[in-house]
């Protein structure tokens, strides 16, 4: 008997680069999300070029992208760490500069709550960089009031 393909799931993915060509990491990374097994892009926000926060070195570049993907949360992180790591990411220490970022914020309507993994991501909602891009892609997962409580943090959306 063939066995029935997992459910396509929504989930909404962070990138986040501060060291090197941060803007080239961001594009190839979101095109690198694209072509991950059983996955589809469904959209990708602007680029925006962010002031650290709660973080040192130069500015970031972030992003989000939405993802129809067939692979269970925990399939997906190990994919998004494999291409941090292809990137060169080093953890030296919290919030260190870094190549290249890749964080789960939504997984379908999922609650997870794992050592390695916490769903929704739970500071997306203190950080302008996360919620300015996923409001431009998905508007209704971001209240006016959500992005007022952030609206002091330095965000540029690059054309
Ligand atoms: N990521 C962090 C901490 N601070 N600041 C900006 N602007 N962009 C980030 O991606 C970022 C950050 C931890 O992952
Ligand atoms: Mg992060
Ligand atoms: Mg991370």
């Amino acid at each position: 008997m063939s066995q029935a393909l997992p459910a396509e799931v929504q989930t909404y993915v962070a990138l986040g680069a501060n060291l090197g060509d941060a803007r080239a990491t961001v594009l190839q990374a979101i095109n690198d999300l694209s072509r991950l097994p059983n996955t589809r892009l469904i959209k990708a926000s602007s680029l925006y070029r962010t002031a650290p926060f709660e973080a040192s070195g130069p500015d970031f570049i972030n992003a989000v992208v939405a993802l129809m993907t067939r692979l269970d949360a925990g399939e997906l992180l190990l994919q998004l760490q494999h291409l941090e790591n292809r990137k060169g990411r080093e953890r030296p220490f919290k919030n260190a500069p870094r190549t290249l970022d890749l964080d789960i914020l939504l997984y379908g309507n999922s609650t997870i709550n794992t050592v390695t993994l916490q769903i929704p991501h739970p500071r997306m909602w203190e950080r302008a960089f996360v919620l300015v891009p996923l409001a431009e892609i998905a508007p209704k997962c971001v209240t006016a009031e959500q992005l007022d409580a952030v609206q002091v943090q330095r965000v540029h959306r690059l054309e």
